[in-house]
């Protein structure tokens, strides 16, 4: 069986399972079920898919049988996106990677395996989008960035030519980080701030000032 035949299992039934599950509706997939503690009825989107509520319930199926999507946002103040990755990965489970159909992606970028690029965001030549990292709808990532696992580039930010983020990284939405940049691991860009000098680690850039903070 090719693997877009292979049902996939939406983890997480929130505002961005919802957006993952109108890309993967639209490009024919079909969603198995959806994992969510919650209730998930509020959102039409989920109304005809059923619902497992833990996430050991996807257990049932074998891993080579089924393909997980990573519905739960990146944000922050929470690691849950992270474990849930790690989780199903140490038990042979493979996460399927979503590009919306109206992104651009240059055919001479690298996209690792579980990574999300919504609608309209554009990654550029060179580019290489690390495993599981989000690339948000309308983002830009310009020629040859370098962008780490397990990032969060928010709505409309825009990463100029060379940027390199480590893992980690959260860059908020309408955030601009100029050109060669590097932004170290587990850094806070903050929605709208301009970015023009390198970040260390574990650090929050505020604002459109970009005055930064260590945690
Ligand atoms: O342990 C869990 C778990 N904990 C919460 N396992 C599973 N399978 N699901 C879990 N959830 C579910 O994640 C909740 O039941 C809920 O369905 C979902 C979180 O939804 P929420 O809408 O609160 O957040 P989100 O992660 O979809 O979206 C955040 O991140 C996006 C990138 C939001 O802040 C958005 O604004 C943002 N665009």
């Amino acid at each position: 069986m090719s693997d877009l035949a292979l049902p996939i299992i939406l983890i997480g039934g929130g505002g961005h399972a919802s957006v993952l599950a109108d890309i993967l509706l639209s490009q024919g997939r079909k969603i198995f079920a959806v994992i969510s503690p919650d209730d998930t009825n509020q959102r039409q989107i989920f109304r005809n898919i059923p619902r497992f509520k833990e996430d050991k319930d996807a257990l049932s199926f074998k891993p080579d049988d089924v393909l997980l999507v990573n519905g739960i946002g990146m944000m922050p103040e929470s690691n849950l996106r992270q474990s849930v990755n790690q989780y199903f990965e140490s038990l042979g489970y493979r996460f399927e990677t979503v590009i919306a159909d109206s992104a651009i992606v240059s055919s001479f970028s690298v996209i690792e395996e579980g990574v999300q690029i919504l609608p309209c965001a554009i990654v550029n030549a060179g580019a290489c989008i690390g495993k599981h990292t989000i690339v948000n709808s309308g983002a830009l990532v310009e020629h040859d960035c370098d962008v780490g696992a397990h990032n969060h580039i928010a709505p409309k930010a825009v990463l100029c030519g060379q940027v390199k983020t480590e893992e980690g990284v959260f860059v908020g939405a309408n955030a601009t980080i100029i050109q060669n940049l590097q932004i170290s691991h587990s850094s806070v860009i903050g929605a709208g701030a301009t970015v023009t000098q390198s970040v260390n680690s574990k650090t929050i850039v505020f604002g459109a000032r970009g005055t930064t903070n260590k945690y």
